[in-house]
Order: structure tokens, then C-alpha cells, then sequence
């Protein structure tokens, strides 16, 4: 960011603070109680981070707690920048989801030395920090990207009636990767969990796998290379870290002539809207929850740490897989 632009952000989030924190002293004479949480967001990429957004504003607000909330716009700096903001103005609690796992010692230093505590949310941050942060709530990734792989041991191998795939017998199972924003925690344990599984299983192969930053846009290029690559083309499984990827994708293969879900076998994690609606016209053979509602958890862990009460160090929301067989007609609508 140029110096210049650098300088105005900072006196736009130090007269935004200001406004906002006077204006909280209003709120405060209102709520009298609420706590001040500090929430830096990393962006709104996908469905999935606009929902959780949605989730913590609105749960915030159920629990009249004050927020000021900082949407980074995918950039780590501005993360910094904001939880700096927050220890300025001596926020009861900060919490934030780290964009990638590395880089953010300094500012935990100052957060601590400071006597903020902090739960780091959705995704994780390296070991290395652990005595740093008091608590983490988000979703098992490591284990997401298990059940992306033993939804394809089963489909290939034991598939419930009238869900086979036409194989041929001892032909390698080609897998491409769409994999989501390099260094990020989803990242990398979705690709560890996919591949522990798929080692007891050596007729997959994974032939080709790049990250496409968890935006549809670069789902939907990548996979125009891929189509394009005499080598990469004759894919027959598409292993996709989030929905909005995987839609790109198969908007390219449409274009083509492939039927996804058929043509190419079809794992995607998050659970938005749209996938469950792929997924039920038979785009999509399997979807893996990733349950971005967790305003309401980070509220209460929050509440908890500003009256100092412990919190759990690790939390994880509840969370399902869906399946081509299974019946999903009652599946209630995703809300995003
Ligand atoms: C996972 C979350 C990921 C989602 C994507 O917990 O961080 O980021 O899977 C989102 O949709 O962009």
C-alpha cells in the first residue's frame, strides 16, 4: 500500500474508531453492560465468509455487545492494522480471523502486553503462537478434507445401488485439486486430511493441484487451463476447498460440453446454497459442511473472557456431510 494510502487508512480507521467508540459511549449508556469486542473480518471472498460475517453482526447485536468490526479486504495488513486499532482503544476482548496461519507474532505481543485476550476464529494460526491467543472456535478441517476422500473410497469402490461410477478396472482415479488461499489453515488441512486418507489408496492420483484462493473466478479459470491442458484433461474427479470454486469450475466445464457430477465425480467443501442446489441436480456428487454460524459461540466465549472465565482452548461447530444417495429433501434452506 503506498505511503500516502497507508496514511489516509489510518486516519480513516482512527476517526472511525473514534465516531464509533463515541458513539458507543451513547450505546453504552444504553447497554450500560455490553462488552467491547474487537472483530477483524478478512474480507467477503465467498458466500460462506458473507454469512459468517452476517452471523457474527447479527449475534452481536442479539447479545448487545459492541462491535467494531474491520473487514480487511483479504489483506493480512489490514488485519494488523485494525487489531492495533482495537488495543488502542482498549477493547474488552479482540477476535479475528487470521487470513493465513504465519505473521502474526508481533501484534499477539502487543495484544498481550496489553491485557486483551484474544480467540482467533475460523482459522487457525500457527503453533507457534499457541500462548498467545486464549481460545480458538471454528470447524475440523483436517477432518473436512477426510470426508472429501471417504466419500471417494466409497463412490469408487462401495457405492450404494445405482450410484456406481464407470470405471475401467485398474485404470488410475486422476484427481485435480482446487485448493483455497495458500498459507490459510483451510488450506493446507483440508489438502493434509484429502491426502491421509487417500495414501491407503494408491489407485488415486492426484495429477494436478493449485490455489484458487477460494474465489469463483479463479475456480472457474483454472479449470479453463485445465480443459485446455492435454494432460490434466482427462481428469475424473474435481476435489474443490470451497463451493465458490467449485462453481467456477463447473461453469467451465459446461461450457465444454462436460457434465459435471458425471463426467467428472464432484467433492466440494462449505455447504452454501448454491452447492446443495448442484448437488441435488447431480453436479456435485458430494458436499462437506463447513458451518460459518458461529456468531453466536464467539459471542458467548467472548462474554466469558471479559468476566475472566476460563473458555475451552478448542471449540468446533457441529457439522454434516452431504451425499449424492442421500435424501436431502428435507434439508432445511442454507440462508446463504
Ligand atoms: C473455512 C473458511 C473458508 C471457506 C471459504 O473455515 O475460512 O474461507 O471454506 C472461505 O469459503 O473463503
Amino acid at each position: 500500500m503506498p505511503f500516502i494510502n497507508k496514511t489516509v487508512y489510518n486516519i480513516i480507521l482512527l476517526v472511525y474508531c473514534i465516531v464509533l467508540f463515541s458513539c458507543n459511549k451513547t450505546q453504552e449508556e444504553i447497554t450500560n453492560d455490553g462488552i467491547i469486542l474487537g472483530f477483524s473480518q478478512i474480507g467477503a471472498e465467498s458466500a460462506w465468509r458473507n454469512q459468517n460475517t452476517r452471523s457474527v453482526q447479527e449475534a452481536a447485536a442479539r447479545q448487545r455487545i459492541q462491535l467494531l468490526f474491520f473487514n480487511a479486504e483479504q489483506k493480512q495488513e489490514n488485519q494488523i492494522r485494525a487489531i492495533r486499532s482495537f488495543i488502542a482503544y482498549q477493547v474488552d476482548v479482540i477476535a479475528f480471523v487470521p487470513i493465513i496461519s504465519g505473521g502474526w507474532r508481533n501484534v499477539l505481543e502487543e495484544a498481550r502486553d496489553a491485557g486483551i485476550p484474544v480467540l482467533i476464529c475460523d482459522r487457525e494460526i500457527n503453533d507457534a503462537y499457541e500462548d498467545l491467543y486464549i481460545g480458538y472456535l471454528g470447524t475440523n478441517m483436517l477432518q473436512q478434507g477426510r470426508s472429501a476422500a471417504d466419500f471417494l473410497v466409497t463412490k469408487f469402490f462401495d457405492p450404494p445401488e445405482g450410484f456406481a461410477v464407470d470405471h475401467p478396472a485398474g485404470q488410475p482415479i486422476r484427481i485435480v485439486e482446487l485448493q483455497g488461499t495458500e498459507d490459510s489453515s483451510p488450506a493446507i488441512l483440508r489438502a493434509l486430511g484429502f491426502r491421509e486418507v487417500l495414501e491407503n489408496h494408491t489407485e488415486f492420483q492426484i495429477i494436478y493441484s493449485a490455489s484458487g484462493d477460494f474465489l469463483r473466478s479463479k475456480g472457474y479459470e483454472l479449470m479453463r487451463e485445465i480443459l485446455d491442458d492435454d494432460l490434466l484433461r482427462n481428469m475424473n474427479v474435481l476435489f474443490s476447498h470451497n463451493d465458490s470454486m467449485t462453481l467456477g469450475a463447473i461453469d467451465a466445464m459446461k461450457e465444454r460440453g462436460i457434465q459435471p457430477g458425471k463426467d467428472i465425480i464432484i467433492v466440494s467443501i462449505d455447504a452454501e446454497q448454491a452447492a446443495i442446489d448442484a448437488l441435488k441436480r447431480g453436479e456435485i456428487n458430494c458436499v462437506v459442511e463447513c458451518n460459518p454460524n458461529q456468531g453466536a459461540d464467539i459471542m458467548n466465549l467472548a462474554q466469558r473472557l471479559a468476566r475472566g472465565e476460563p473458555i475451552p482452548r478448542i471449540s468446533y461447530m457441529i457439522e454434516a456431510v452431504f451425499n449424492e444417495w442421500d435424501d436431502l429433501s428435507r434439508l432445511p434452506a442454507r440462508g446463504y
